[in-house]
């Protein structure tokens, strides 16, 4: 077995232990770093994500997988810098103001990552200011991911839209929704682009819709 199949194997399997080290061998052994993520990473964690939806797997499985793949990553981010590989694009995430949840939300965020974005995260309970602000600051971003839990913070998501719609760069960048609570109809009704129901729905959507986002 190749000693990038060992890091996919590995990172499908939750190693996290063992994943780091194994990417520090194939880079020692001359492996290139781009084809170390994409083959080693981004396709064990698709398939971790496929798992996860048809039920074989369930959430500590993919939490586990994004978290050695994380493991992996920190190795490789100076190496990709250097030889200049390009992420697909940049999401800024975060969990909607009076929202403190933010498992499922770090989870969305590692798989999005983890299919090839770079993630901004502005972490929980954030204002719909931060977001438009985050997004106006940063001529670069072309989605934006919330998160909600609760049904009182419904309204918080709705009006964050709102404020992200009323910016003067919304033909810039789309809107993916998401949380236990929000289904496609309420994403329909405030104005949102998308709307995925677990975190590697999301990655897949945010794959999906990204090219539109960028023209
Ligand atoms: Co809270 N809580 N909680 N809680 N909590 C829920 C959500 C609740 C359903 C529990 C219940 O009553 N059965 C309930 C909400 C009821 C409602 O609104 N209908 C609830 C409540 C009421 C509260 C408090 C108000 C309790 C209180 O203080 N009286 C309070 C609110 C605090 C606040 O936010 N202001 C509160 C607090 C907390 C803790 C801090 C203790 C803790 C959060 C810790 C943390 O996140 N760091 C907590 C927890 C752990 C939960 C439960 C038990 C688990 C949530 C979780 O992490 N699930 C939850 C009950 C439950 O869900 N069974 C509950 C695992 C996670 C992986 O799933 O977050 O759903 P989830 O994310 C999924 C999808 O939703 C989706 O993908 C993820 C992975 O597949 N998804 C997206 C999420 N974001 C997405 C974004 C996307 C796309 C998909 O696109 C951008």
């Amino acid at each position: 077995m190749s000693k990038i199949q060992e890091i996919a194997e590995a990172v499908e399997m939750g190693k996290t232990k063992i994943v780091a080290g194994l990417v520090e061998e194939a880079l020692a052994e001359g492996c290139d770093a781009t084809e170390i993520l994409n083959v080693g990473m981004i396709e064990a964690m698709n398939v971790v994500g496929e798992k996860f939806q048809k039920s074989e797997i369930f959430v500590p499985e993919m939490l586990i997988a994004a978290r050695a793949m994380k493991k992996g990553v920190e190795v490789l981010k100076p190496e990709l810098a250097a030889v200049g590989a390009k992420t697909i694009g940049r999401v800024i995430i975060g969990t909607v103001a009076g929202d403190l949840h933010d498992i499922g939300k770090n989870l969305v965020a590692m798989m999005i990552e983890s299919a090839g974005f770079e993630i901004t995260d502005l972490g929980v309970d954030v204002p719909a200011e931060k977001f438009v602000k985050a997004v106006e600051g940063d001529g670069e971003s072309s989605l934006v991911a919330l998160s909600a839990l609760l049904t009182t913070t419904m309204p918080a998501m709705k009006a964050t839209v709102a404020a992200l719609n009323a910016s003067g760069e919304r033909s810039r960048f789309k809107v993916i929704v998401g949380g236990a609570p929000i289904t496609q109809d309420f994403a329909d009704q405030i104005g949102a682009d998308a709307y995925a129901p677990d975190a590697a729905a999301a990655a897949k959507k945010a794959k999906e819709i990204y090219p539109a986002a960028a023209q």
